[in-house]
């Protein structure tokens, strides 16, 4: 089986699930589904530490990695879940080359970035007992990616492209279209976010890095793939048991 992390730096697609059930077994029927790998949500799902080890370590069982996504600005963080076994971490927010510096040096060992050494959980995981060996791998073994969702960042966005250490960008189309309106909604892939979401693709493919956006509608799949985005996030494990409990009763009721 073909890790995702290696799908995606050979330029394959990948789909990846959303979870915010902090639950193994709600991550681990996502797996058996189908999908490459789950998204670990710790910025807005309910997700602790104690429930990602949960899942990394049921996954290892179906032959596959997980991501997961911090709370804003939490780099030890990154380095702990990429200690217990994720493979690579989303970071929200990163609006300036200052956050993309911070997050990068928290999840590569030197020369790149100053993660420091104590992998005991994900060395057991990937049955490796050479500290030497797993070193020399684990900077390209692993996916740093920044999320882009202001302004701020998009103006930012070559300086962040180019910090050693950030392999990818995922656009965050929903904070993109509160934030390009001041407020004034939330509509994902909409008039004003398209340009933003198109140019961000163009940009980060250019750079040489990987183009990663989460999609809230079907129709937004075939946009993004035709744009040239790589990891797409599409399907949230509440959506999934909330549309087949109303699928379901209405089944009953009628
Ligand atoms: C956004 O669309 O803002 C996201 O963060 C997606 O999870
Ligand atoms: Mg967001």
């Amino acid at each position: 089986m073909i890790d995702f992390v290696q799908k995606l730096k050979s330029g394959d697609e990948v789909i990846t699930a959303w979870s915010g059930i902090p639950d193994f077994m709600v991550c681990e029927t996502l797996l058996i589904a189908g999908y490459d790998t789950v998204t670990i949500d710790m910025q807005h799902g309910s997700h602790t530490l104690e429930s990602t080890i949960a899942c990394v370590t049921s996954a290892k069982a179906f032959g596959k990695r997980l991501v997961s996504r911090i709370p804003v600005g939490d780099w030890g963080l990154a380095s702990r879940l990429l200690d217990v076994g994720a493979a690579a971490i989303i970071a929200p927010m990163i609006n300036t080359v200052e956050d993309a510096q911070a997050f990068a040096g928290a999840m590569k060992y030197p020369p790149i970035g100053a993660r420091s050494w104590g992998p005991t959980r994900v060395m057991a995981l990937e049955e490796e007992q050479d500290g030497n060996t797993f070193l020399k791998r684990a900077n390209s073994n692993t996916l740093s990616i920044a999320m882009i969702e202001t302004p701020q960042a998009l103006d930012n966005l070559d300086d962040i492209l180019g910090v050693p250490g950030i392999d990818g960008i995922f656009v965050g189309p929903s904070d993109l279209s509160v934030t390009f309106s001041g407020g004034a909604g939330v509509a994902p892939f909409n008039d004003q976010t398209m340009p933003v979401i198109e140019d961000i693709a163009k940009r980060v493919t250019a750079a040489g890095k990987i183009p990663c956006i989460f999609i809230n509608a079907h129709r937004e799949i075939a946009i993004a793939r035709q744009l040239g985005y790589k990891l797409m996030a599409y399907g949230i494990d509440s959506n999934f048991v909330a549309d087949g409990a109303r699928a379901f009763l209405s089944e009953a009721q009628s």
